[in-house]
């Protein structure tokens, strides 16, 4: 049975590459919300909606835990998924706890979605830093949008990372963390924009490695030989949305519905 990965558009790859790096058996089904993308500025109760949906949607193709490969969807529906759906699923959260643990001049910066940074689950994740480390946040919604039309190199998404990387390094962060799985797409410009000084903290391997423990706990590893099949669905209906996914999932996957 395979790996359920939903996100409200092709960032979510970001966190198949994690997961098929260290889970390279596993089938992974993922599922794009493209039609819907992006959810940063939707209303929680519409992203609870289509989260549930998707999941929903999972299950019926015999998912046997679920990734939600979205911030902003982990914030608005993480709890409602977990009340509704018995399969494990793991879902994101802004790495803030290992940049407090990385950060050498105690300023960590974080970029995500409006929907992220405002949300209740957020103000919980920054409350238990509170004192410790002082969280300088920055919204780019512009970057997802590169993301979903496949600019992922390019003068303007160079220019477009340089002005949010240099508010970060203006307030005196050290340490950056990408809130949103679109932006480890991104990663080789905003490490150029930052510096070399500076550490990038993307979530997607802890997610992965969370994964594997669940699976392990509870005997769903896949025990194969071969190589598992990534499949990539989307709810889009221009063909665009298939030439960038194939893009972003790179030369590994096999099957585009
Ligand atoms: N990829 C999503 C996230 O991690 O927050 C958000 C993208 C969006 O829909 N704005």
């Amino acid at each position: 049975d395979p790996i359920g990965i939903f996100d409200s558009g092709l960032g979510g790859l970001s966190v198949v590459h994690a997961i098929r790096r260290l889970l390279p058996t596993e089938q992974l089904l993922y599922v794009a919300d493209c039609a819907h993308a992006p959810y940063g500025g939707c209303s929680a109760a519409f992203i609870r909606t289509r989260a549930l949906a998707l999941a929903g949607f999972l299950q019926t193709q015999r998912a046997k835990a679920l990734v939600v490969a979205c911030n902003t969807a982990t914030a608005a529906a993480a709890e409602a998924l977990r009340r509704q759906f018995e399969l494990p699923i793991i879902a994101m959260e802004p790495a803030v706890k290992r940049a407090a643990a990385a950060t050498r001049c105690n300023v960590v910066g974080v970029l995500a979605t409006e929907g992220t940074l405002a949300s209740a689950r957020f103000a919980g994740l920054l409350a238990r830093f509170a004192g410790a480390v002082q969280v300088v946040t920055r919204p780019a919604p512009d970057l997802v949008l590169l993301v979903e039309r496949g600019e992922i190199d390019g003068i303007e998404a160079m220019r477009r990372v340089e002005a949010h990387v240099s508010y970060l390094l203006h307030q005196g962060s050290d340490t950056i963390v990408l809130g949103c799985t679109h932006y480890p797409h991104l990663r080789p410009l905003i490490e150029r924009a930052a510096g070399p000084e500076i550490a990038i903290i993307d979530t997607g391997p802890a997610v992965a490695r969370e994964l594997r423990r669940r699976l392990e706990e509870k005997d769903l590893v896949r025990s194969s030989a071969g190589g598992g099949l990534i499949r990539i669905w989307t709810s889009a209906t221009t063909s665009s949305a298939r030439a960038i996914a194939q893009r972003l999932a790179g030369p590994d996957h096999s099957a585009l519905v």
